[in-house]
C-alpha cells in the first residue's frame, strides 16, 4: 500500500490499523481474539514509514500502530486500547478481580508497554546510531534488561501464566516482546520461568490466530 492510500475502515464499527510484525500490534489483535470480537484489520506498512504519512497521521497523531477505530473516533495507544477492550467486553477477563491483583497485572504490562518496548523503536533505535549492528546491540540491551526486571516481578506471582493459573493483559504483553526479543537475538534460554509461559500461551488458539504469521502480508480483512 502507498503512503498516499491508507485505506479507512469506515464500514465496520471496530477497526485495527496494524503491522503484522509490530509487537503493540499483536497485543491489540490478540485482545479482540481473545474475546471474539470481529474487526477490520487494515495494514499499515512500517517499513514503508506508512506510519509517518499524512493519511495515517489524521488517524494518529503519535505516528504510530496500532491505531484502534470505533464508529467514527479513532485512538492511539495499545493500552488505553486494552483496558477499552477489557471494560466494554466482559466476557473471557483479562484482568483478576481483585483491584490489588489488577494493579500487580498492570505493573506487569507497564514494564513492558512502557518500559522495555518503546527503546527498540524503529525511530529510537535510527535517532542511537546509522548502523544495523548497532542498532540490534541497542535493543538486545533493553529488551534483555527489561525482561530481567520483569521475571523478577512474575516470579513472585507466576502459576502457568505470569499471574498464576490466569490467562491476562500481562501475558498478552509478554508474548509479542519475546518474539521481539528473538528478532534482536536476544538468549532466551536465561528466561526459563517466561519461556515456560510462552508455551503455556502459545497453545491457546488466540496466540494462533494473532501471530505475526497470520497477517505477513495481508491486505485488508475482517477478522472473525
Ligand atoms: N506506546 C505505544 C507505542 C506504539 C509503538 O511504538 N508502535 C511501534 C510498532 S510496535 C511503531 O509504530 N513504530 C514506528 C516507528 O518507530 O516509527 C503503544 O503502546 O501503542
Amino acid at each position: 500500500m502507498s503512503n498516499s492510500n491508507i485505506h479507512t475502515g469506515s464500514n465496520h464499527s471496530i477497526t485495527l490499523y496494524h503491522y503484522w510484525r509490530s509487537s503493540c500490534s499483536w497485543r491489540v489483535r490478540w485482545a479482540l481474539i481473545h474475546k471474539g470480537i470481529s474487526f477490520q484489520a487494515i495494514p499499515v506498512n512500517l517499513l514503508n514509514n506508512e506510519q509517518n504519512s499524512s493519511s495515517f497521521l489524521k488517524l494518529n497523531p503519535g505516528g504510530y500502530v496500532p491505531a484502534l477505530q470505533v464508529g467514527a473516533e479513532i485512538f492511539g495507544e495499545s493500552l488505553a486500547m486494552l483496558e477499552w477492550i477489557e471494560e466494554r467486553f466482559l466476557d473471557h477477563p483479562l484482568l483478576p478481580t481483585s483491584v490489588t491483583d489488577r494493579m500487580r497485572v498492570r505493573q506487569m504490562c507497564l514494564m513492558l508497554i512502557s518500559g522495555t518496548q518503546p527503546l527498540q523503536n524503529l525511530a529510537v533505535m535510527r535517532k542511537h546510531s546509522n548502523d544495523v549492528n548497532e542498532q540490534t546491540n541497542w535493543s538486545r540491551f533493553w529488551i534483555e534488561k527489561g525482561l530481567q526486571k520483569f521475571n523478577d516481578v512474575v516470579r513472585d506471582s507466576t502459576g502457568s501464566f505470569c499471574f498464576g493459573g490466569q490467562f491476562t493483559l500481562a501475558d498478552i504483553c509478554l508474548i509479542p516482546q519475546l518474539y521481539n526479543a528473538r528478532r534482536f537475538q536476544v538468549d532466551l534460554n536465561q528466561f526459563p520461568l517466561l519461556t515456560r509461559i510462552e508455551t503455556n500461551c502459545l497453545s491457546l488458539s488466540s496466540c494462533k490466530k494473532s501471530s505475526p504469521e497470520q497477517f505477513q502480508d495481508k491486505g485488508p480483512f475482517l477478522v472473525c
